[in-house]
């Protein structure tokens, strides 16, 4: 197609001009940023497999040291591609200026991963989305997309919680809600100074002796999204925020626990983000975010030479009935290696990387971005304003770097 074409032709002059060495055609090379070594081994694989059917190009596979460092090689040419996850997407195209080549559907009609709903007890009446304040809630761990990023890129984004001169999200968290379950709250690397509200771990129950309170783990009964939801439904929350399958995934005996068993789906019901309620199937009107599903991370140039092999390898491995599979990842001893094992297919995208994050999610990211509140410490708030009172040229640049320290 016409883009592909264009930068073939652009890549073919620059040969000519810059070097008048003749263009041979080898085969191009793409590396892969992997994370674990069950991951390089899957990679490795693939690598094989795809030469062994003659798919045109190879693939390299490059260790990475964790997401942040993946992105740094992508943006220097150490590595072309990796796939990550809604959140870091989001900072790669932020803060490295990278795009998206693919994206997983896991439905075959579109990229969405799953919806972040709000989920209370049927019997609670005069519970609003729009009027939380003093209420108690239930959220899967701090720092995570359902139990943090979204429901509070949400109460920021409706003016409920205003982060303020503080410029701690905890501490205005813990002063908007009655009481809480956050695990991992007051773990030390998410509260290096000791300081955020207790309430927030005052909804969780810990293990069967009241040890690990509000740790960052199941050994906290109220941890994770099955926990969020036990914690609503034995009436310790108002309202626990979840994905829409969470309560399909613990009903009718899939969860042997006796909360779960006890569990009627009458019992429950969505709060909607228009201060409205509706019932638990009516999550595609009714929830606080669509979360896209995982995307391939490149340098922008490189969108559509990799979109070109990607369609090469899920011809060839994307729906292998023998053989090397693509989309899965047993024998590996993990999951979710290079795509998640829920991937239907790869789908091109077209657009920049919001257009794969969409509207609801890129508002909700967004939120933290108020200029009001973009810095998690205070020492930054006060850099900030130093740093702008005095250099007025630096402002962007320092507002771009703390950005980025909020995303990490
Ligand atoms: C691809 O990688 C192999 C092995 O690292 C190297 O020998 C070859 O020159 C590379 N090809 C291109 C086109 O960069
Ligand atoms: C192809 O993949 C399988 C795993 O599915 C692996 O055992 C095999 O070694 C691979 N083949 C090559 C040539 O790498
Ligand atoms: C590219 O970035 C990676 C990760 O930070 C680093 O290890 C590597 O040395 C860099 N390479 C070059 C050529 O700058
Ligand atoms: C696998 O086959 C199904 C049905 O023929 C098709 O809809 C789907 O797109 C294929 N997947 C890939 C990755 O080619
Ligand atoms: C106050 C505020 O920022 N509201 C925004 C919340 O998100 C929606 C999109 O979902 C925006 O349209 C609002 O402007």
């Amino acid at each position: 197609d016409s883009s592909c074409t264009r930068s073939v032709i652009k890549t073919l002059l620059l040969h000519i001009n810059l070097s008048f060495t003749p263009v041979t055609m080898t085969t191009p090379n793409f590396s892969w940023c992997v994370l674990s070594e069950a991951e390089e081994q899957k990679c490795l694989d693939l690598a094989g497999n795809a030469t062994a059917r003659n798919v045109r190009g190879s693939l390299l596979c490059v260790r990475g040291l964790n997401t942040r460092d993946c992105m740094e090689k992508i943006k220097n040419g150490t590595a072309d591609a990796a796939s990550m996850f809604a959140d870091d997407i989001y900072a790669a195209g932020l803060c490295y200026g990278l795009e998206l080549a693919a994206g997983e559907s896991h439905n075959a009609v579109d990229g969405i991963s799953y919806y972040v709903v709000a989920m209370a007890r049927r019997s609670s009446s005069d519970l609003s989305l729009l009027e939380m304040h003093e209420r108690s809630s239930c959220h899967p761990g701090i720092r995570t997309t359902v139990g943090w990023t979204v429901p509070i890129g949400y109460l920021v984004n409706t003016s409920q919680i205003s982060i303020g001169e503080q410029c701690n999200f905890p501490k205005a968290v813990g002063n908007f809600f009655g009481y809480s379950c956050v695990p991992g709250v007051k773990d030390p690397l998410h509260d290096p100074r000791g300081n955020n509200p207790k309430n927030l771990c005052e909804a969780c129950i810990g293990d069967e002796n009241d040890r690990h309170i509000c740790a960052n783990n199941h050994k906290e009964r109220h941890y994770g999204e099955a926990g969020a939801l036990r914690c609503v439904a034995e009436n310790l929350g108002d309202v626990a925020f979840v994905k829409h399958t969470t309560v399909f995934d613990n009903l009718d005996g899939k969860n042997q626990e006796s909360w779960a068993l006890d569990l009627e789906l009458e019992d429950l019901k969505l709060l909607c983000p228009d201060g409205t309620e509706a019932g638990l199937d009516e999550y595609l009107r009714c929830h606080l975010s669509a979360v896209p599903a995982n995307g391939v991370v490149v340098r922008m140039e490189d969108k559509c030479r990799v979109w070109k092999y990607l369609e090469r390898l899920q011809n060839a491995f994307g729906n292998a009935t023998e053989g090397f599979s693509l989309f899965s990842s047993a024998g590996y001893g993990q999951s979710d290696l290079l795509f998640s094992d829920a991937t239907h297919h790869l789908q091109r995208v077209l657009g920049s990387y919001t257009s794969w994050l969409g509207p609801s999610y890129t508002a909700i990211l967004q939120a933290f971005e108020d200029p009001r509140l973009k810095y998690i410490f205070p020492s930054l708030c006060i850099t900030r304003i130093v740093l702008t009172l005095l250099m007025p040229a630096f402002f962007f640049w320092f507002v771009h770097i703390s950005r980025c320290e909020l995303l990490f």
